[in-house]
C-alpha cells in the first residue's frame, strides 16, 4: 500500500521508521513517502502561506503550492484525505475500509488551514481523529497510517487481528506474564490451568465485563450471541447486588 504525505514538517514522520511500521516498509508491504510542500514553492523565499482575504488572525497555506505537491504524487487510483477536525470521525470500521485502498495521499494542514479552492479541487474525504484541536494535521496522518497499516496483509500475524476484540466490537481482556506473583498479586489461576476451553470462556467474560463497565456504548452496535447474553445478565445481577459498582453501571449501561 502506498502512502504519500503532503506536509510542511516532514521530520515528524521519522516516527514511522520504528517498530512494526519499519518492518512493514522493509518488507515492501507499505511505502510511506513524505513530501515537503515547501519544495514546491516557486517563491524566492520559499513562501508557502499568506494572510487570509477578509482579514483575521494567522496564515493560510497557498493553493498553488499545495496543488503542485499533490501533482507530484497523484495517480489514477489515489484517494486524497484531508486531516481536519471538520472531518468524519475515524473509527475501526473506517480504518478497515481504507486499508483496501491501494494509494492514499494524506494532506496535512498547518497554521489556520489551507485555501478552500485547492481542498475543493483535490480532497476526496475529510477525516478527523477526535473532537479536539491540534496544531497541525501531522499527528492525525500518523495515526491514520499506523492504524490502516495494521490491516495490510502481512503487517501483523493473522491471529493478532482476528483475536483482537476491538475489531469484533468489544474491549480487550486483561493479559498477564511472569512472574506468577507480583507485589502480592497472583495471576488468575485459570490462566495457569492449561484448560483452553475454560480460558477462552474466562476471557470472553472479562471482555464483556470490561466493555460493560468502561464503554457500554460499544455494546449497542454489538450483536450478542445467546451465550454472551447470559454472561451479561449474570454480570448485571452481580452488579446490582454490589451497590458500589451499581451506580457506575447505571450511569453508562443501557443495553
Ligand atoms: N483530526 N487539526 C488540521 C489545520 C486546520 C486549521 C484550521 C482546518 C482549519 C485534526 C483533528 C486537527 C488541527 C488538523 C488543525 N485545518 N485533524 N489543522 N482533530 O485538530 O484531524
Amino acid at each position: 500500500m502506498q502512502f504519500d504525505v503532503l506536509t510542511l514538517f516532514p521530520e515528524i514522520f521519522d516516527i514511522c521508521k520504528h517498530s512494526i511500521l519499519e518492518k512493514a516498509q522493509e518488507k515492501d508491504l507499505i511505502n510511506i513517502n513524505v513530501v515537503n510542500i515547501r519544495d514546491f514553492s516557486e517563491n524566492k523565499h520559499k513562501k508557502v502561506d499568506d494572510t487570509p482575504y477578509g482579514g483575521g488572525a494567522g496564515m493560510i497555506m497557498m493553493p498553488d503550492v499545495v496543488y503542485k505537491a499533490y501533482e507530484s504524487v497523484k495517480t489514477d487510483k489515489a484517494k486524497v484525505i484531508y486531516m481536519s477536525p471538520q472531518g468524519k470521525l475515524l473509527n475501526q470500521k473506517k480504518v478497515e475500509e481504507l486499508s483496501k485502498q491501494e494509494h492514499l495521499i494524506l494532506l496535512c494542514g498547518h497554521y489556520e488551514g489551507i485555501d478552500q479552492r485547492v481542498l475543493d479541487k483535490i480532497v476526496d474525504e475529510e477525516i478527523s481523529i477526535g473532537d479536539y484541536v491540534l496544531t497541525g494535521g501531522e499527528l492525525p496522518a500518523m495515526v491514520l497510517i499506523d492504524t490502516v497499516s495494521r490491516y495490510v496483509d502481512g503487517v501483523l500475524t493473522k491471529n493478532s487481528i482476528e483475536e483482537e476484540s476491538f475489531s469484533q466490537g468489544l474491549l480487550e481482556y486483561p493479559q498477564y506474564t511472569r512472574p506468577e506473583i507480583f507485589e502480592n498479586m497472583a495471576v488468575p489461576e485459570i490462566l495457569l490451568s492449561g484448560h483452553h476451553e475454560n480460558i477462552e470462556k474466562w476471557r470472553k467474560e472479562k471482555s464483556l465485563e470490561i466493555t460493560y463497565k468502561k464503554r457500554p456504548d460499544l455494546l449497542k452496535n454489538y450483536k450478542l450471541s445467546k451465550q454472551e447474553k447470559e454472561i451479561l445478565e449474570k454480570l448485571k445481577m452481580k452488579c446490582q447486588k454490589n451497590e458500589g459498582t451499581a451506580q457506575e453501571m447505571k450511569e453508562g449501561g443501557k443495553f
